[in-house]
């Protein structure tokens, strides 16, 4: 039996509820400012995320939801300067502190830490959405406690392509069946477990109905003292909350 050894992050949904109230709304300041009438409402949204990477997300909108858009530039010029401001607006709601960490992630993270695992990040987000977020909620020192933080165009192809799990994993050097990964979405389960890295997911509003096969446990949440989460599906937990050892038993349930 492998011993656990690194834990690996997913960001959007998983460390943070950021979708909804953060990148959703930061995509729709950028429209506003380069005088576009698209407006991405919550539902809208939630059909969006099937595909990951806020470019390529707006290459989606448009090919299956606004494909009268008459633009005789180049489109994909226009998607990037769109994304770069998108992303200027996310990191300034960041920085407002309108985004918090999920239950459980922090008390988790230091636990992990005391346990002596090791921690990194793997996610399709712009990197400066991951320092943003860290930052604002965990404070700077903490970008110090992730080996790898794994994020956005640093691999060709995003989730659900194995690709950021494969590079972080190269990075650390450490093997997948040494590790655990948290993610939110079907797509993170399929990037995760494409990449043979045991997976537990905590949903979400916009996850909840997503297909996690191949996840080794479902929760709500990772839970606090005054918060009980719930086992959606999969191996159990032995109290209210996610501990090290419940993710050191789960992790050898998958080995
Ligand atoms: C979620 C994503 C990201 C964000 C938007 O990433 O798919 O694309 O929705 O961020 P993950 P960008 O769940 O892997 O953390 O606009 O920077 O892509
Ligand atoms: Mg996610």
């Amino acid at each position: 039996m492998t011993e656990l050894k690194a834990i690996i992050f997913d960001v959007d949904g998983t460390l943070a509820e950021t979708e909804r109230d953060g990148h959703r709304i930061a995509f729709n300041r950028a429209f506003s400012d380069a005088d576009l009438d698209w407006n991405w409402d919550e539902a809208l949204y939630g059909k969006l995320l099937a595909v990951t990477g806020g470019k390529e997300r707006i290459r989606y909108f448009l090919s299956n939801f606004h494909t009268d858009f008459d633009y005789d530039g180049d489109i994909e010029l226009l998607i990037v300067s769109l994304h770069a401001n998108k992303t200027k607006h996310y990191v300034s709601l960041l920085e407002s502190h309108a985004i918090t960490l999920r239950p459980g992630v922090e008390r988790l993270i230091n636990e992990v830490r005391k346990a002596g695992l090791r921690i990194s990040i793997a996610t399709t987000t712009t990197p400066a959405n991951v320092t943003a977020l860290v930052k604002s909620t965990l404070g700077e020192q903490a970008l110090a406690w992730f080996d790898c933080i794994a994020a956005g165009d640093i691999v060709p192809a995003k989730k659900p392509a194995p690709d950021i799990f494969d590079y972080c994993l190269e990075k650390i050097g450490i093997p997948a069946d040494e590790c655990l990964v948290f993610e939110d979405s079907a797509n993170g389960v399929l990037s995760s477990c494409g990449a043979n890295i045991p997976t537990v997911v905590t949903s979400n509003n916009y996850t909840q109905d997503d297909d996690f096969s191949g996840a080794i446990t479902v929760l709500d949440h990772l839970g606090e003292v005054d918060l009980p989460c719930q086992v959606i599906s999969g191996q159990a937990i032995a109290g209210n909350y996610v501990t090290v050892d419940d993710l050191k038993r789960i992790h050898a349930s998958a080995s």
